[in-house]
């Protein structure tokens, strides 16, 4: 088994940057620029957001914070979305999800300018993934193709088996590996929660991509000997042990399912590091204008 060490690829990444950025700072006088709106107090969200914020600094991109209350209301939700699509200091921008209950998320993300949704959320984003075109790819699958290719696995005509459907993750990603591209030519399986046999059809994979949420749901008798596990789970779960009194998991058994695979993501430092590379890459070529003038 081989590690797929996200952490080390996505510094890796940082470090290659650096020059970049500096290039594109001497070329333009400014530097690329994202913000993110986060909204409540929910942990998990300020530390993803807090780690979107610190890659920034470390690769000299400019970031603004915007946070609100979990009462804000819809529209001074929309106000702000609003003042960021029209701010030109602002390459991209991003709402952290989820969103308190009582706002809209769907109306959240029909309002961000396609032209500056660095998450690549938006249904013109979307759809214009699912025909090929030049838009921005959603962070996490974006992330994921990145690790594919950093380790030379080859997609091409391989079974791939995604588990789950989300709008951010399984349905993107596996469009995404199906389309006749690098990191794509796969043949794909979409499984979610109505699906009848999952095991049976996860084991026939040579690559699992499980992005369901639960904790330990890919075991070790579901992986075909010598396959590739990427483990999109990020769950906290309570561990007395640990100073905070939890700590992340993905969605997969990994101390088992280690010895039957030929590469594996851990949880944390799979995954979760390149969805925010994935994010700062967008942003760059935002700022760019590689996708839209
Ligand atoms: N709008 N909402 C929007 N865009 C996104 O791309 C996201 N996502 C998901 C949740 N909501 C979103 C993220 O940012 C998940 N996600 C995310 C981002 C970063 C990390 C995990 C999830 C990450 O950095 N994970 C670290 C550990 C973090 C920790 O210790 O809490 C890791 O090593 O996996």
């Amino acid at each position: 088994m081989k590690l797929i060490d996200g952490k080390a690829v996505a510094e890796e990444i940082k470090i290659h940057w650096k020059q970049e950025v500096i290039e594109y700072k001497n070329k333009s006088g400014r530097v690329p620029h994202l913000a993110a709106i986060l909204v409540g107090d929910n942990a998990a969200s300020e530390s993803y957001v807090g780690n979107k914020v610190k890659s920034c600094a470390q690769v000299g991109f400019q970031s603004t914070l915007i946070k609100m209350e979990s009462d804000v209301t819809e529209e001074e939700l929309l106000d702000e979305i609003e003042k960021l699509n029209n701010d030109q200091d602002i390459d991209g921008f991003i709402v952290q999800l989820p969103l308190p209950k009582h706002i809209d998320e769907v109306k959240v993300i029909l309002a961000i300018d396609y032209k500056k949704d660095v998450d690549g959320f938006h249904p013109v984003n979307f759809g214009r993934m699912a025909q090929g075109l030049p838009c921005y790819l959603p962070a996490t699958p974006y992330g994921i193709t990145l690790l594919l290719e950093r380790y030379n696995i080859e997609t091409s005509g391989k079974h791939v088996v995604v588990v789950g459907r989300s709008n951010i993750v399984g349905t993107p990603i596996s469009i995404l590996l199906s389309r006749k591209s690098p990191a794509g030519d796969a043949t794909v399986t979409l499984t979610h929660s109505r699906t009848k046999n999952i095991s049976i059809i996860v084991s026939r994979a040579d690559i699992v991509i499980s992005a369901i949420g639960i904790p330990n749901f890919i075991t070790e008798d579901m992986i075909k000997e010598g396959a590739v596990v990427i483990d999109v789970g990020i769950n906290r779960i309570e561990d007395e042990t640990m100073a905070k009194g939890s700590r992340l998991v993905g969605d997969v058994d990994f101390n088992r399912v280690k010895n039957k695979c030929s590469f594996i993501t851990p949880v944390p430092g799979g995954v979760g590091p390149m969805t925010v590379m994935g994010l700062l890459l967008n942003t760059f070529k935002s700022a760019k204008k590689e996708i839209y003038s």
